[in-house]
């Protein structure tokens, strides 16, 4: 299968026709089918499908004779945010079952194995903790939490991995499959619109976490309740969301409140609840930091007046990612030179180069929009994507 036809075979899964947009959430029937997509493409190609004990999937091709370690890895995600784009994700998988195909093509041999991950729940849309597949693989949230991270309908992540056939008791750090991988180098869609050739190199990821607010008040009747007795969570809900931007524009950084949940959610009734997540993301760890600290006094100052209690948790954070300057160099010069450029946004790759040496690479978006229909690459750009994703495999698998 060519680029074009894994990409038009991709393409409608999951797909809202009216919106474009895509509800890829994990475990849920869009992702299994583009799971089960990934098993065909690895079977058709002969790779030998590994599934760990976090849900994510690998394609490994073992060349003959070639001992089974240092392998380099390569892949992405392929679910999406709400709404999500066809390519956050999806673009890196087809681009490495299309880079094999061109190395095989070209008569490469390659001295290393080469795998193709499939990583579970990156954009953290249904369980809310951000490449929980990858933070499992490598160590970096407690199985133990993760378990008991909880859907919008209550299910829990061992519920959900159990229904899938995983042992939820068995999720955790998996230091031997590690121990396989050489390198892991990720290609993505750009999502921005920084760069002016077909191809970048990542330098680094931006310090980004995700906090949820959950503000408690008393539910009441929208009509007979007189303002005296409101205990409205909504109000100071208002405040944090107005607060984020401007903590945002005192601190140089993006700050965003995307998802809220109201209970009831009845147009005339009071809220009894109101929790609201705040995305946060920065140039620098302290930045980010002010920024959370800022919109919680905010919020705090904005609830006492109304007798709604606050609650502030962390639900993921990632420090700022450098990338490996060796593997990023080594990139860059195979490439006869490409644009290096930091990203605004978290990947499997940023929390896999804590354990081993780690890079992406990027697809140019004329959008420059990402988590969102509007999110492209052109034909071209992403053929010249997996030119280089392609040659980068062909050698780093050289030895
Ligand atoms: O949220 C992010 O930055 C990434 O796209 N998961
Ligand atoms: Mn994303
Ligand atoms: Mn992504
Ligand atoms: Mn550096």
């Amino acid at each position: 299968m060519s680029f074009e036809e894994m990409w038009a075979a991709l393409l409608p899964i999951g797909r809202d026709d009216a919106t474009g947009g895509y509800d890829r959430f994990a475990w849920t029937p869009p992702e299994l089918e583009c799971r089960a997509w990934f098993l065909d493409e690895a079977r058709r190609r002969d790779l030998e499908v590994e599934h760990d004990a976090n849900g994510n999937m690998f394609a490994w091709w073992y060349p003959d004779g070639v001992p089974r370690e240092g392998a380099v890895l390569t892949g992405s995600h392929l679910d999406s945010v709400p709404g999500g784009g066809a390519f956050d994700g999806p673009l890196g998988i087809v681009s490495a079952f299309a880079a094999v195909d061109l190395m095989r093509e070209r008569g490469v041999t390659p001295r290393r194995p080469i795998g193709i991950g499939a990583f579970a729940e990156e954009e953290g849309a249904r369980f809310g903790v951000a490449c929980l597949g990858s933070r499992l693989l490598a160590g970096a949230i407690d199985p133990a939490r993760a378990r008991g991270l909880t859907d919008a309908d209550g299910h829990t992540f061992a519920e959900v991995l159990h229904n899938a056939g995983i042992d939820p008791d068995g999720i955790g750090p998996d230091a031997d499959l590690l121990r396989r991988v050489g390198c892991y180098v990720e290609l993505h869609v750009e999502q921005g619109r920084a760069l002016t050739e077909p191809v970048g190199v990542a330098s680094a990821i931006v310090p980004h976490g995700r906090w949820r607010f959950a503000f408690a008040g008393e539910g009441n009747h929208a009509g007979t309740t007189g303002l005296p007795d409101r205990r409205d969570p909504m109000l100071p809900f208002a405040a944090m969301v107005i607060a984020a931007r401007e903590a945002a524009e005192r601190n140089g950084t993006v700050a965003t409140v995307g998802k809220v949940r109201v209970v009831p959610g009845g147009v005339n009734a009071i809220a009894s609840s109101v929790t609201g997540w705040l995305d946060a993301r920065g140039p620098a760890d302290d930045a980010v930091r002010r920024t959370v600290a800022e919109v919680d006094e905010a919020a705090r100052v904005a609830a006492r007046p109304h007798r709604v209690s606050v609650e502030l948790a962390e639900e993921s954070y990632s420090e700022v990612v450098d990338f490996d300057h060796g593997l990023r160099d080594r990139m860059v010069e195979t490439l006869g030179g490409a644009p290096v450029l930091p990203t605004g946004a978290g990947h499997d790759a940023g929390i896999l180069s804590a354990r081993v040496p780690s890079a992406m690479l990027f697809v140019r978006n004329p959008t420059g929009v990402s988590h969102a229909p509007a999110e492209s690459a052109e034909p071209a750009d992403c053929l010249a994507g997996v030119d280089a994703l392609a040659a980068v495999l062909n050698d780093l698998a050289q030895g």
